[in-house]
């Protein structure tokens, strides 16, 4: 809503209609080449999980296909898929992570 100064200028209102930034979740894509104990190391290193909650994840990927990493902002987001990618590159291995509004 647009409220005017003394001069008739539209300016914010004291509650200016703000939306809360869209999150995203970032995916893991099942392969059938990349080593499950790799998979594992990257969703400790990149997603902070323990050991235990990582090789859940690792195993719904495997077994469903796909799997949500974490969820964060479009930023952090970005850069988790970019990260995760390079390292699964330069490792040799087909891994593909990927990221979708939540
Ligand atoms: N399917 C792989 C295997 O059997 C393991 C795997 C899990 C690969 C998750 C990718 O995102 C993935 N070695």
């Amino acid at each position: 809503p647009e409220h005017e100064d003394a001069h008739g200028t539209a300016v914010a209102a004291s509650r200016p209609d703000v939306a809360p930034p869209p999150l995203y979740s970032v995916l893991l894509l099942n392969d059938d080449y990349t080593p499950m104990d790799f998979v594992v190391e990257i969703l400790v290193r990149f997603f902070a999980l323990d050991l235990e909650r990582a090789t859940q994840v690792m195993l719904h990927v495997h077994t469903r296909g796909r799997g949500v990493c974490g969820v964060y902002s479009r930023e952090v987001a970005e850069s988790k898929v970019a990260q995760v990618n390079e390292y699964a590159r330069l490792n040799l291995h087909p891994l593909l992570c990927t990221m979708e509004k939540a």
